[in-house]
């Protein structure tokens, strides 16, 4: 613990706060995203229990009857950021995007649950049927073989990852107009997505809302579908948490018991034996993603251990100075700079280090907690960070990166 760094990361928190919902950062991320404020929520609770509970409420407002919990709750308009509402043409209720994100959720739900039973517990009773239908939810519409699919790169988090590169060269984006990105005015392009990759975001938005966002009419010839080890190891992790919530409140445990079993066959359908990791599996057309990623690491997380995979961990971590690279700095598409296709993200060290602990890997889970740990005092609170040298890149103040601090890495 650090004096100074605590009451930065405090402030960072205060400052991004809006009233019962955090910003990643101000300018850049207007809006409440998903994840961002699930890691915000654990981040305040290690000082004020009752505004984490706020966060975790004020994102379930927002859940679909479908029980899909949105990536994107835009609780009041705001120009700097595209695609806005209008956009996204979505009618649940609180306006949203049509997709979901990383289900972090459970797992950060059960975190601040026991740091106070008592106060939490009227909480947890609301929550935990609300989890289960979101987790219902993905078993139905976002599972193949067992691991989850994302059906839009933002769906995984990993926006521009080189896990999404094959399906989306399959897609034209013909016909996507016009439009004015906002991204490219508050960061250097050079950190961000292409326009390549922009035109093929739009475009399946502008699918989806052409169909309603009905899942049964997306599912219908669907243009992409990637199944994701992040995805499948954080659901994975989100319903073992789940499941011990569920039962504290006498909910009931049989199905969500079932869904861990198909996860868990499921994340095995990702091994990729000729690379040697967890990779993401085009689920439309066959054929791997070829990305040894930051995601493929998160397997301890989910609770999957894999000899392999620690070999793996060594080798990336030698070649980067604090933590894990979100893709291989080996691998022919690695770029230090391009947001997630290189560039370190504190959240997932801190994913990964809550994995090798839980699975007994002390060593490797110190070393990725000490590197980030370092990063954070040598370069700040930034969205992310260059692997070789520390750089912060992205946007500054970053929600995430001064929650991580105050909860694990600090
Ligand atoms: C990034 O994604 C958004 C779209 O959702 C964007 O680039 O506009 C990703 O890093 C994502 O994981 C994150 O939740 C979001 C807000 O921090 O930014």
């Amino acid at each position: 613990m650090s004096e100074p760094l605590d009451s930065a990361a405090k402030a960072i928190l205060h400052g991004n706060d809006k009233g019962g919902y955090t910003v990643p950062t101000a300018g850049l991320y207007p809006y409440q995203w998903n994840w961002d404020s699930m890691f915000a929520a654990w981040g305040f609770s290690t000082f004020d229990i009752p505004r984490a509970w706020e966060e975790v409420e004020t994102l379930f407002t927002g859940q679909w009857p479908s029980g899909m919990v949105p990536h994107i709750l835009f609780h009041r308009p705001d120009p700097g950021y595209f695609p806005g509402p209008d956009v996204w043409g979505c009618d649940g209720p609180v306006p949203s995007s049509g997709i979901s994100q990383p289900p972090v959720a459970a797992t950060f739900i059960r975190k601040i649950w026991e740091q106070d039973p008592e106060a939490g517990r009227a909480h947890i009773e609301r929550l935990v049927p609300q989890l289960a239908d979101w987790h219902r939810w993905f078993m139905a519409w976002r599972t193949d073989r067992g691991a989850v699919f994302i059906t839009h790169p933002w769906e995984a988090g990993r926006d521009n990852a080189p896990d999404w590169d094959n399906a989306m060269a399959r897609i034209d984006p013909v016909g996507v107009g016009e439009y004015q990105r906002r991204d490219t005015a508050h960061v250097d392009a050079s950190m961000r997505p292409t326009k390549e990759d922009y035109d093929r975001y739009i475009w399946l938005v502008q699918r989806g809302r052409r169909l309603g966002w009905d899942d049964a009419k997306m599912a219908e010839d669907p243009p992409f579908r990637v199944a994701d080890p992040g995805m499948t190891f954080i659901l994975l992790r989100a319903n073992r948490d789940l499941e011990a919530l569920a039962a504290e409140v006498g909910h009931p445990t049989d199905e969500i018991a079932d869904w861990t079993r198909v996860l868990e066959d499921g994340a095995e359908t990702l091994w990729n034996e000729e690379l040697g990791c967890y990779d993401s599996r085009d689920a439309v057309h066959g054929g791997w993603g070829e990305s040894l990623s930051n995601a493929s690491f998160l397997c301890w997380y989910g609770g999957v251990d894999r000899p392999e995979m620690l070999r793996q961990l060594d080798r990336v971590m030698s070649k980067a100075r604090y933590g894990v690279a979100s893709y291989d700095p080996d691998g022919a598409k690695f770029d230090s700079k391009r947001y997630w296709r290189g560039p370190i993200w504190g959240i997932m060290n801190t994913l990964i280090g809550l994995g090798l602990s839980q699975c007994g890997h002390e060593e490797q889970a110190r070393r990725v907690k000490a590197t980030t740990r370092a990063l954070i005092e040598d370069h700040g609170f930034a969205e992310y960070f260059d692997p070789l040298n520390g750089a912060p890149a992205g946007g500054g103040r970053f929600t995430w990166t001064a929650a991580i601090w105050l909860a694990w890495a600090g």
